[in-house]
């Protein structure tokens, strides 16, 4: 190749030799690179930060997962101003009533206009640079304010992905992106949308909150004629309304469909011995099931039906609950502890299955709850909650090998030592009553509580995906893992984030923050799919696979645990509200107007 010598310019260019042009150029290009470089860490404020740089150069390009469509939602998304993330938690709590004042007066502040909503309807986003931040790096970060915005972000993500591919079904299915209608709730439908109503309300995601409302008052038929389970009725209808009702004082809607529910459901009572049955023909207006009831399923009406008698004042739902509290404080107990099944017809117990996990598992909390949402007047439920603990430490609380405290079950005097996810809920329900026994005792169960926490927490951290089995199980060499394949999937249980949240509300200890970003940033990247979350299979394998549901707990409990978690403890304070066993929360009766 020849090259041409141009006129007037030496070989090696501008009259410089090739060696002193080549640093010159070196020169130039770092300063370029230099100028350029320094934009990116000038505060947002500098303006030639935002002549330079667009603002959707600022925004996140992936969350979590980093679906392609998530990358795409957020490049779309305008900025939202700093202050709205700090104190980001909202002010509904203050509507409860005053300590003083009776539930009716209450009743009649709140009619007219709904308290007005506590969070602008917008942040859906988390600001990016401290998202990262507390992403990378949670522990060292800190920065937890930003937090409850994030679970404010899979809310919305698992929310819109049910109103377009489920809306009005019970649950999403994620992955064939349709909706799921089962047979728990006797062709009632909308469960997603009840469960979720005092969630949204509470995230402040207003736009979402009233379309469900809307829904309740237009699409929510009662009238239907299947075989519901009564306590999935009541835990998720029931308190779902009721929860609304309370947080929003809108009256006529919500409070007219739980009532009517609650009607539905006293026929399920109709039995020689007034223990309902577990399955009620919604259409015939009579139970459906033969066979024994589930403690769990009979113990778990109290908090629901006592607020149905107090907005009523119509005694007859406190009726039937104490009713059952009377039998059972009454019946012989093996040991102290309450057997899971008892026939309702002559009011024995069936089995000696005793358990805190699954058949048993809200019965206790329910116990304790009585207590503490009757303002500390129940005596009778606190009795029984502290004998049943009692019973439950001296039979049940096992120590492990390696040291890890959990509580296994009991089958007629021999001991099954398993723990279910469901039986994790007991560190927080531990937790709460800590303060109430005798005070010698509050911090034995304060330590009694952070150790199943604990455990409950190691189970997380045993799989490969760091979320926890159905059961896991402490013998043949196992600790805290699961043995069998039918007890390896989870269905995005809330069982665990729950005392996670209690014990951070009861002791501020940074690591229940900490394990409860794990458990986010594993749902994020083992249950968040295109078009959902969903459970998955085996929580030990590398690459999961799915369950294909999105269960309406997840937006009710999860995701509201979660969020409170990471919220101050004022956004419905425990002094304040209990949560019925679907994470509803219910206020506490300061001045019953029952005189029973
Ligand atoms: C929820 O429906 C309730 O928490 C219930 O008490 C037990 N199981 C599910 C969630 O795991």
């Amino acid at each position: 190749m020849v090259f041409r010598k141009l006129p007037g310019v030496s070989a090696s260019g501008m009259g410089l030799r090739l060696s002193q042009k080549f640093v010159f150029l070196l020169f130039l290009s770092g300063l370029v690179t230099l100028c350029f470089g320094a934009l990116f860490f000038l505060p947002d404020s500098v303006r030639l930060k935002r002549i330079f740089l667009s603002k959707t150069d600022t925004q996140p390009v992936t969350v979590g997962s980093g679906s392609e469509n998530d990358a795409k939602e957020h490049l779309k998304r305008t900025e939202v101003p700093e202050a709205q993330f700090h104190g980001a938690a909202p002010t509904t709590c203050h509507v409860v009533q005053s300590k003083s004042s009776k539930l009716p007066r209450v009743l009649t502040q709140w009619t007219g206009e709904p308290p007005s909503l506590p969070v602008p309807s917008v942040p859906h986003v988390c600001p990016y640079n401290s998202f990262r931040l507390l992403y990378r790096h949670p522990i060292k970060a800190r920065d937890w304010y930003v937090c409850p915005l994030f679970m404010l972000q899979m809310m919305k993500f698992a929310w819109d992905n049910y109103k377009r591919y489920a809306w009005g079904k019970n649950e999403l299915r994620p992955l064939t992106r349709n909706g799921h209608i089962g047979n728990m709730f006797g062709g009632l439908k909308g469960a997603t949308i009840i469960d979720s109503l005092d969630t949204l309300y509470i995230m402040g995601m207003t736009e979402e909150y009233n379309d469900a409302k809307e829904w309740v008052q237009t699409s929510l038929d009662l009238n239907s004629n299947g075989e519901a389970s009564l306590f999935e009725v009541n835990i998720r209808y029931v308190g779902g309304l009721l929860s609304a009702y309370y947080l929003t004082g809108e009256e006529v809607r919500l409070i007219d469909k739980a009532m009517e529910l609650g009607e539905k459901l006293l026929p399920a009572f109709n039995t020689p011995t007034g223990i309902p049955r577990g399955v009620i023909n919604l259409g015939s207006w009579g139970w459906a099931s033969a066979g024994s009831s589930i403690l769990a399923e009979f113990g778990t009406l109290h908090l629901e039906f006592v607020h149905l008698s107090e907005l009523s004042s119509n005694a007859i739902y406190k009726e039937k609950v104490m009713n059952i509290r009377k039998l059972l404080s009454k019946i012989e107990k093996p040991h102290g502890l309450y057997p899971n099944f008892l026939s309702p017809v002559s009011g024995n117990w069936v089995q000696h299955h005793v358990s805190i996990g699954g058949l048993g598992d809200s019965f206790y909390e329910y116990l304790i709850k009585s207590y503490l949402m009757s303002d500390k007047t129940d005596e009778e439920a606190k009795k029984m909650y502290y004998s049943a603990l009692e019973a439950i430490e001296a039979n049940l609380v096992q120590k492990s090998p390696g040291g890890l405290t959990y509580m296994a079950e009991w089958r007629g005097g021999i001991l099954d030592h398993k723990m279910g996810h469901l039986a994790c809920f007991s560190g927080g329900m531990i937790g709460i009553g800590a303060d109430d026994g005798v005070p010698e005792k509050r911090q034995h169960y304060l330590d009694l509580a952070a150790e199943i926490t604990h455990t409950c927490h190691e189970s997380y951290t045993r799989s490969a995906t760091k979320l926890g089995p159905e059961a896991f199980r402490f013998d043949g060499g196992a600790e805290a893992t699961a043995t069998r394949l039918s007890d390896r999937y989870y269905i995005l249980r809330p069982e665990v984030i729950e005392s996670y949240m209690y014990m951070w509300r009861l002791t501020h200890d940074p690591k229940y923050r900490e394990w409860g970003w794990e458990a986010v940033e594993a749902l994020e990247q083992h249950c968040r799919v295109d078009s959902g979350f969903s459970g998955i299979r085996d929580v030990y394998a590398t690459t999961v696979g799915h369950d294909n549901m999105q269960q309406s707990f997840f937006l009710s409990e999860t995701l509201k645990y979660l969020y409170l978690l990471f919220s101050d403890d004022d956004l419905l304070p425990l002094e304040d509200w209990v949560f019925n066993t679907e994470a509803h929360p219910l206020p506490i009766i300061r001045d019953s107007c029952l005189f029973l």
